[in-house]
């Protein structure tokens, strides 16, 4: 059996998660997530690394599906409820999935896309009931999970992770973090991605700590949450701590007080999925007492760089390698000795993710020499890594997700007026960067918000333009001839 399913075992009746319906315990889900299993495999033996995808709400029911599909030997395709048709079509047909689980409530509204894809679709509320007691034995080395990213290709590629590459991720960070049985988490993001799948999520279930699953960010909520003073470790983006600290700026005192001490007290709060700028830190500090861990992952290879628990947490860098994980900077192939030099960061090590689904090609040539190119660009100050960019214009990070300009310049000009397009993030302080969209029309008029609304069917909210510069009665070929940072100028 997998440690992590041993070890909920053996925590009985402590609580694991909370959620927005109730309280439940380390038997409760070793309970649910075996009878999903058991309902997953009907009659088979394994599932042989079937894809499931699955569509559920953070919840206690999304936890007893992910560990029931595990349980039973597929591989888990978790997928965003916010994702559009046209996505969702692209995850599901490009990893083949075999089911697809989600809720009653969703059901309805999923009906016509599985049924035009030939995909069987399951309500996660019939999968519970019996347990037959025998699930297979896994090999660590089998895949578990595929997580959709994406890159310099213009759709997202499906990251494959196996049991042992999960295993690593959150063992280095048990260690690392010192992570406790007492532990307290509130879990605020998105169970499709990393940072929410293993550091808010994974890690305090393998320790026998607790989750309070709380759904979608939302400042008031989590506000409210805190003051109450019960959480003792904290993960977010970015983004989330610009929206605290705007929210904080506003209180009154007497409620203020009550969530400083909140946040104070806790034992342990991160940041990462992008970069803190040191301000943003800072003021964190000034407001509330507590100085924040910036740590740097990425969904190949989970969390690699990390500020220590124990020791100086320093603006602007994303401290130094976990452990189990190697790392080097490179130029030109070569491994860069000297502090001060910019270089890419290769990674290796067992967090290293197995490939992307059914792309050797663009798999092979993301490694070399066995070490895996992050395509992040940094250097080492006085012992500390810093993040300094990304060598692809063509990679947007906003709000915590990775966008690809190449992504939604294909969906662009498939709209009737757009002849060439050119999309770039440009810098922003609340989102990181925003997605903005130069785009060359014909002479006819063009309404901006007719193609944000148009787009809207086909990118997800984070990837609809925000701004669109239009370029209109130039000789065609335009953009062809500017380079992307030129056009960040134009906004
Ligand atoms: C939403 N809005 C935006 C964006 N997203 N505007 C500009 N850029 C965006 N990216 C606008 C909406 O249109 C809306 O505008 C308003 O903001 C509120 O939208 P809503 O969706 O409700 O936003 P939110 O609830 O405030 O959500 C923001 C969020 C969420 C909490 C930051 O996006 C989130 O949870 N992101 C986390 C993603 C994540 O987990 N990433 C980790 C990937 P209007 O009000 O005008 O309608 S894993 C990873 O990166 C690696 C492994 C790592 O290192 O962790
Ligand atoms: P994703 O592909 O969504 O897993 O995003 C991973 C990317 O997020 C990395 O390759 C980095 O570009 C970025 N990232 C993660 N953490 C940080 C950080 N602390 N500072 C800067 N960039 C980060």
């Amino acid at each position: 059996m997998l440690r992590l399913f041993k070890n909920a075992e053996e925590y009985n009746q402590r609580i694991a998660v909370i959620d927005e319906n109730k309280s439940y315990t380390y038997n409760e889900l070793v309970k649910a997530s075996n009878e999903t299993a058991s309902a997953l495999l009907s009659n088979k033996d394994d599932l042989d690394e079937e894809r499931i995808g699955f569509l559920i709400p953070p919840s206690f029911n999304y936890l007893a599906v992910q560990w029931g599909i595990w349980k039973a030997g597929g591989i888990g395709v978790p997928l965003s409820l916010s994702a559009t048709k046209s996505e969702l079509t692209h995850y599901l047909t490009d990893a083949k999935v075999n089911y697809l689980i989600t809720n009653t409530e969703a059901t309805e509204k999923l009906k016509a896309l599985t049924g035009n894809l030939g995909i069987e679709l399951k309500d996660e509320k019939d999968l519970r009931g019996n347990y037959d007691n025998s699930l297979p034995v896994l090999n660590l080395n089998r895949k578990a999970m595929i997580l959709y990213t994406s890159g310099t290709t213009s759709k997202p590629k499906g990251v494959v992770s196996t049991h042992a590459n999960i295993e690593a991720q959150i063992c280095s960070l048990i260690e690392a973090w010192e992570w406790k049985k007492d532990d307290f988490i509130p879990l605020i993001l998105p169970l499709h991605h990393i940072h929410g799948i293993i550091n808010s999520l994974s890690c305090p279930l393998w320790i026998g700590a607790k989750v309070e699953i709380m759904g979608p960010f939302q400042v008031d909520k989590i506000v409210e949450a805190v003051s109450k003073n019960k959480y003792s470790v904290f993960t977010a983006i970015p983004t989330i701590y610009f929206s605290l600290i705007d929210k904080i700026e506003k209180m009154e005192r007497g409620e203020l007080e009550l969530l400083k001490t909140g946040f104070k007290q806790m034992r342990l709060m991160m940041s990462g999925s992008a970069a803190l700028a040191p301000e943003i830190h800072k003021k964190w500090t000034e407001l509330t007492g507590q100085v924040l861990l910036e740590r740097y992952g990425m969904t190949e290879i989970g969390m690699a760089l990390s500020n220590p628990v124990s020791g100086e947490r320093r603006p602007g860098f994303v401290g130094q390698p976990l452990p189990g994980v190697e790392i080097c900077l490179m130029d030109e192939n070569k491994i860069i000795e000297e502090e001060g030099v910019e270089g890419e960061i290769m990674i290796r090590g067992p967090q290293v993710f197995l490939g992307y689904w059914n792309k050797e090609e663009i798999t092979k040539n993301s490694f070399f020499e066995g070490w895996f190119k992050t395509g992040d660009i940094s250097t080492v100050v006085d012992g500390y890594y810093k993040i300094l960019g990304r060598d692809s214009i063509d990679i947007i990070k906003s709000g915590g997700y990775k966008i690809s300009a190449l992504e939604i310049e294909d969906i662009l000009l498939r709209h009737p007026l757009i002849k060439e397009c050119a999309v770039v993030g440009i810098e922003d302080n609340k989102w990181g960067e925003i997605v903005v969209a130069a785009i060359v029309t014909d002479d006819k008029d063009v309404s901006l918000d007719q193609i944000k609304e148009w787009s809207s069917d086909l990118l997800s909210e984070y990837k609809v333009p925000r701004k669109f510069k239009v370029l209109s009665g130039l000789p065609k070929n335009t953009m062809g001839k500017l380079i992307k940072s030129e056009i960040k100028k134009f906004f």
